[in-house]
């Protein structure tokens, strides 16, 4: 059978609804939706796979299929680049045309197109890797994958249930196996040795302070978090986790991210209602594919308090900066922050005056994160919902390992320092690494929670998701990193109007890239003015995106 027909056959198995032809788009994280609106989506995205793994003569493409944050009925698909990046940005507009192509003769036809402006050769190998998180639509959409994989004959290996950042490190071992930049082995049990290895070295000279709850979303980080822990030091060993594990029933898979997890966190400011922490008590959540992670604790008032991606980065920013004063690399090694609009201001304060690094804002989705962070010599980026990592430049990486120490003081920080290298996820957030590291950097320093919010103080804020008729006729301006709303024409001037009444007041409203909605943020001086500043622009968003 021809190329030809063998993806036009295969695509009438996965037939797109009519009503939804023209409506698919590449997303913040790929596509993302109803389940069980999927399956023609994941086929043509196992098509631009082979693609894409042809044209990068044979490297290998990873596919994830997970929704992560979002309710246990959505899915999404998403494509993972040779060194375990997201996609380029500029092949996502081929996931969307291939996505809304009307026929599976127009679809062989964009197919086709795409071999040709992209000059693809079609003789040369695909190498496709693909995992799912624990939803009950995975495996069969997993099914509509290898439809495709098989159709244009691609060499697959399906790693079945992984965390997000797991198949990301999976990506970049494999590509990098046997070169000089290997970066590690290719397998679920390699991430994990490498990852308590780290652990371990990091921890040489302290141990962690008290117990750590972590919620897993009821998501693929429960199973995959107890099979780490089995790799690190037992509690009772030096320099060992005392953790416990909740919220990781994966059996049940309507408590996916419900009532639990990082966003529910996040978004709702208080712990999961499940939560029996006591007042002190060190808690973190996951997401639902464990690529999200915040810390949180009740104080002595039993007050709620939330360590977000914000908090991570500083402390992760500043730990950094002072193990690399310490080991005498001050001057090969800048260590920039970056954001996204949704950082809280105290923090971005904080980072520039008081830790005197420099900052860069992006737009959300940590594709445009990542890209920025690997412009300093040490990257550091989070968004404030809590995906995030630091990305070491190769030259940093040089400068670490062949510095020479001058005194043990010097040694012993950048043994520390060697050890992040390789215990930090450089492909992509990850919250089981991100977790170690905080766990590292918190028993360095000898921190509480509670002396970790004490680095500075947040401004009060407030996030809303608000439902719209259309989430797309609110765009954002260029270069105002989601700052500015271009369109419905209005609402930005009746945002400003609102904004201007309050002390120390921002807010701005952009479309989500992950669900049908519109995401409000505000802050201002105090918590009942944020909520009413949330509350009013929700209100104007409302008025322009009626139903
Ligand atoms: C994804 C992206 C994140 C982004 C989040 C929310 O996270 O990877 O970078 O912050 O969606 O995006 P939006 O506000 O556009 O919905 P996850 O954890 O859901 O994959």
């Amino acid at each position: 059978m021809s190329h030809d027909q063998a993806v036009k056959e295969a695509s009438a198995k996965h037939t797109t609804p009519a009503e939804l032809v023209g409506k698919f788009q590449y997303g913040t994280a790929g596509f993302r939706m109803k389940a069980n609106i999927l399956d023609s989506v994941v086929y043509r995205v196992g098509l631009l796979a082979s693609l894409r793994s042809r044209k990068l003569n044979g490297q290998t493409i990873g596919v994830m299929i997970t929704a992560s944050h979002n309710p246990p009925e959505d899915n999404g698909v998403k494509l993972v680049d040779p060194m375990g990046e997201m996609l380029e940005a500029s092949w996502e507009k081929y996931a969307t045309q291939l996505a809304n192509a009307d026929s599976d003769d127009h679809l062989v036809q964009v197919y086709n197109d795409l071999v040709k402006t992209l000059k693809v050769n079609l003789d040369a190998p695909a190498r496709v890797i693909f995992a799912r998180d624990t939803r009950a639509s995975g495996s069969r959409l997993v099914g509509c994958l290898n439809d495709a994989l098989t159709a244009t004959n691609a060499e697959v290996t399906d790693y079945k249930i992984l965390t997000t950042p797991q198949l990301h490190y999976l990506v970049r071992c494999v590509n990098t196996k046997g070169t000089q930049d290997e970066y590690g082995e290719v397998s679920e049990k390699g991430y994990y040795e490498k990852l308590a290895a780290a652990f371990k070295q990091a921890m040489e000279h302290t141990k962690p302070q008290g117990h750590l709850t972590v919620d897993c979303a009821n998501g693929v980080g429960g199973p995959k978090l107890r099979e780490l822990l089995k790799y690190l030091p037992s509690p009772d060993t030096d320099g060992g986790l005392d953790v416990k594990v909740v919220n990781d029933d994966v059996h049940k898979p309507e408590s996916l991210n419900h009532q639990c997890g990082a966003d529910f966190v996040k978004t709702n400011q208080r712990a999961p209602p499940s939560s029996k922490a006591g007042p002190g008590d060190r808690c973190c959540s996951l997401d639902g594919d464990a690529d999200r992670i915040v810390f949180y604790f009740q104080d002595e008032k039993n007050v709620f308090r939330l360590l977000d991606g914000d908090r991570i980065a500083t402390l992760a920013a500043s730990f950094i900066a002072e193990l690399a004063r310490q080991s005498g690399l001050m001057e090969k090694l800048t260590v920039g922050v970056v954001q996204t609009a949704y950082a809280n201001g105290a923090s971005t304060t904080y980072i520039q005056k008081n830790l005197g690094l420099q900052i860069v804002c992006t737009p959300t989705g940590v594709k445009h994160l990542h890209h920025a962070a690997t412009r300093f010599d040490v990257g550091v980026y989070f968004e404030a919902n809590g995906h995030g990592t630091v990305v070491f430049s190769p030259s940093a990486l040089k400068a670490i390992h062949t510095h020479q120490p001058q005194s043990p003081a010097q040694a012993d920080a950048l043994t520390t320092l060697m050890a992040l290298t390789d215990l930090i996820n450089q492909t992509v957030g990850d919250a089981l690494s991100d977790l170690l590291l905080v766990e590292v950097i918190l028993a360095h320093k000898g921190f509480s929670c509670a002396e970790w919010l004490q680095t500075y103080t947040d401004l009060p804020n407030r996030l809303v998701r608000v439902e719209v008729a259309d989430r797309n006729q609110f765009t954002t301006v260029e270069g105002t990193a989601e700052r500015q709303l271009a369109t419905p024409a209005g609402a930005q001037k009746d945002i400003e109007k609102v904004v201007a009444k309050y002390k120390d007041g921002r807010s701005f409203a952009r479309a989500s890239g992950t669900e049908d909605a519109v995401r409000v943020y505000a802050e201002a001086s105090t918590r009942a003015e944020a909520e009413d500043l949330a509350a009013a622009v929700a209100q104007i968003v409302r008025k322009y995106g009626a139903k």
